[in-house]
C-alpha cells in the first residue's frame, strides 16, 4: 500500500474520477435504448414504405379502371395518316394556318382543329379552371381526313359516339419531347377524352411530379404503353382524378397522337371584347392533384409547390414579355404567351 492507501494505481485513478463508472453506467441503458428506438424506425418506415406501395397499387387499380385501349390501324393504315401528319406539319411550317392552330414548343408541336383553347395567361390570372376556348372560328376546321382515316374507323368499332368529337389536335414530339403532368380541363371538356398514336410506341404516364432545371421526372403510379395504331380513352378517374404526362424519357423517337374530345356546351370562351368570364362552379374547377384518394400522401403538397412554380416561372416569362409589350397592348389586343397542354 502507499502513502496515499492505494495498491493499484488503477484503484487510485477510478477514486478521483467516480463519474467516468456513473457516466458509463448511465450510457448504456441509454446506447441499447438508442439501438431499440432506431429499430423502432426502421420498423415503422418499412411499415411505410408498404403501406406508401400498397396505397400506389391501389390507386394505380383505380386508374386502370378509367382506362380502354385497342388496337385499331394497322401498319399500313398508320403509314396513311402518318403522311397526312406529315401534310399538316408542313402546311403549318408555310404559315397557312390561321395563328391560334398551331403552337409551338421546343420538342414538340401542337396543331389544334375545330376548337382550341388557352391557359388564362392573357386574362392574368392562371392555373386549373383558367382555360378558355377561343372565339369560333380562330382555329381551323377538323381536316376531313380526320374524320375520314381516324373518326369513322373509330366510330366503326364502337369507341366513339356518332358525332361526338369537334376537337381535334395534334401533338407531334420530337425525341425527348415531353408533355408536362395534367388534367385535361374539366370545365372545357367533357370526357371521354380519345388518343390515337402513330410513329412510335410510348408511354402515358399517371400521377408523376415533374422538377425542373434540370427536367426530373418522379416515378408515375401507372405506366401505360401506349403503342402506334393503338387508341387510348380515357375517363372517370382516369381522365379526372389524377394527372397524366409524357415523359421526355418516353419519347426515343418521333412520336405523334390525335387527342379527339368534345367541348362542354357551357366552356368559357374568350371573348376579347369583354370584361372578365363569369366565373365557374367550383365543382368543375377545383384543383386537382396528382392524387386525390389519399389526402396524407406525403408528395402531395409538393406536387402542387412544383406546379406553382412552373406557373410562377411562365407567369414571370410572360410578364416579362408583357412589360416589353406594354406600349403595344391595350384592353382588345393582349399578346398573349402560354402553356396549354
Ligand atoms: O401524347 C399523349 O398521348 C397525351 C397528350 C396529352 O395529354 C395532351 O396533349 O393533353
Amino acid at each position: 500500500m502507499s502513502a496515499s492507501g492505494f495498491t493499484d494505481l488503477r484503484e487510485k485513478l477510478k477514486a478521483m474520477t467516480p463519474h467516468r463508472d456513473d457516466l458509463k453506467k448511465k450510457q448504456l441503458p441509454e446506447r441499447s435504448n438508442g439501438g431499440a428506438k432506431k429499430r423502432k424506425y426502421r420498423e415503422e418506415s418499412e411499415e411505410d414504405a408498404a403501406s406508401d406501395q400498397e396505397q400506389r397499387e391501389a390507386e394505380a387499380r383505380r386508374v386502370k379502371s378509367g382506362i380502354k385501349q385497342a388496337t385499331v390501324f394497322s401498319a399500313q393504315e398508320c403509314a396513311l395518316i402518318e403522311q397526312k401528319i406529315d401534310e399538316v406539319v408542313a402546311k403549318g411550317d408555310k404559315g397557312l394556318y390561321r395563328e391560334h392552330t398551331v403552337d409551338r414548343a421546343p420538342l414538340r408541336n401542337k396543331y389544334f382543329f375545330g376548337e382550341g383553347y388557352t391557359y388564362g395567361a392573357q386574362l392574368e390570372r392562371r392555373g386549373p379552371g383558367q382555360e378558355r376556348l377561343y372565339s369560333k372560328g380562330e382555329v381551323d376546321d377538323i381536316p376531313d381526313w380526320v374524320h375520314e382515316l381516324v373518326i369513322s374507323r373509330l366510330v366503326e368499332r364502337g369507341l366513339l359516339s356518332e358525332g361526338f368529337v369537334n376537337s381535334a389536335v395534334i401533338n407531334d414530339y420530337q425525341p425527348g419531347g415531353c408533355i408536362v403532368s395534367h388534367v385535361d380541363p374539366i370545365h372545357i371538356f367533357e370526357r371521354p377524352i380519345v388518343s390515337v398514336s402513330f410513329f412510335s410506341d410510348s408511354a402515358l404516364c399517371f400521377g408523376c411530379r415533374f422538377q425542373f432545371k434540370p427536367i426530373r421526372v418522379s416515378e408515375p403510379v401507372l405506366h401505360l404503353p401506349v403503342r402506334r395504331g393503338s387508341v387510348t380513352i380515357l375517363s372517370g378517374y382516369a381522365a379526372d382524378e389524377i394527372t397524366h404526362c409524357i415523359r421526355p424519357q418516353d419519347i426515343k423517337e418521333r412520336r405523334a397522337v390525335i387527342i379527339l374530345r368534345r367541348t362542354r356546351p357551357d366552356a368559357p370562351r374568350l371573348d376579347t371584347d369583354a370584361p372578365s368570364p363569369a366565373p365557374i362552379p367550383s365543382d368543375r374547377t377545383h384543383k386537382r392533384s396528382h392524387r386525390k384518394a389519399d389526402p396524407d400522401a406525403a408528395h402531395r403538397p409538393r406536387v402542387l409547390e412544383m406546379d406553382k412554380e412552373e406557373n410562377r416561372v411562365s407567369r414571370v416569362r410572360s410578364r416579362r414579355d408583357y412589360s416589353s409589350h406594354d406600349s403595344q397592348r391595350d384592353s382588345s389586343t393582349r399578346r398573349v404567351k402560354m402553356r396549354r397542354h
